[in-house]
């Protein structure tokens, strides 16, 4: 920055070394002139920085706005997930005491004192399969007893395009340990094929009923797409 230069200011001479008052004057002129122009700088400079020092502060305060408006948001959404999927269970809580209150629903079939949903033109994965039946207010049929085991074979084969159809049945927590998933309960019955359960290429954690064997149990990987049945007691 250049300063005015007022303090190393000398007496100009002129050419017989005499002071020279005339330029004397219009230096000093000039140098009161640059003073004021100096001031006005610095004046100016300093407003300069209280206006960049507010507009930080500003921006600081609407990136807080923001930030605090994402967490609100993100909070407010987990609320409203729980709260979906609090209803979700309500209806089908309702869904269920319908079915025992009124029987078995269209397209439902009862056995004993279940309903069952045969889902045989749907073809899902296991878990795609169990969160429907789950939204139905059931669960991926629990196979009991050899009763139960005929009645839903007999009821599949009378449609021939069926194939292979998912159970309740998964082994997905612990290998080789089959419970279903509708209570986590171990199976008190089971009608495996021959040398199944065998976690094919350690990827089968998933009961069907498999149709090259008379619809007898398999496992296989979860994501494959079956039908499936759903089952309300
Ligand atoms: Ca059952
Ligand atoms: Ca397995
Ligand atoms: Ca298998």
């Amino acid at each position: 920055m250049v300063e005015p230069f007022e303090n190393v200011y000398e007496l100009p001479m002129d050419d017989h070394n005499a002071p020279n008052f005339e330029l004397s004057a219009l230096i000093r002129k000039w140098n009161n002139q640059l003073d004021v122009f100096f001031k006005a700088r610095r004046k100016r400079d300093k407003v300069s920085v209280l206006l960049i020092t507010m507009l930080l502060i500003c921006l600081l305060v609407a990136v807080a706005l923001i930030i605090m408006h994402v967490i609100a948001n993100v909070e407010g959404s987990g609320r409203l997930k729980v709260q979906i999927q609090q209803l979700t269970l309500n209806t089908s809580n309702l869904e269920r005491q319908l079915h025992l209150l009124l029987g078995c629903g269209y397209g439902w079939h009862k056995f004993m004192s279940s309903c069952y949903d045969f889902q045989l033109r749907l073809k899902k994965t296991w878990y795609d399969a169990k969160i429907d039946c789950h939204t139905k207010g059931g669960y991926l049929v629990k196979i009991d007893n050899a009763f139960e085991n005929s009645f839903l074979k007999s009821y599949i084969q009378t449609d021939k395009n069926t194939h292979n159809v998912w159970i309740g049945a998964h082994d997905s927590e612990r290998e080789s340990t089959f419970v279903w998933e509708s209570d986590n309960s171990s199976l008190s019955y089971s009608d495996w094929v021959p040398e199944e359960p065998n976690n094919h290429y350690l990827n089968e954690d998933c009961a069907s009923m498999r149709k090259k064997h008379d619809y007898r149990w398999n496992d296989v990987p979860c994501s494959m797409l079956l039908s499936y049945i759903c089952e309300i007691q």
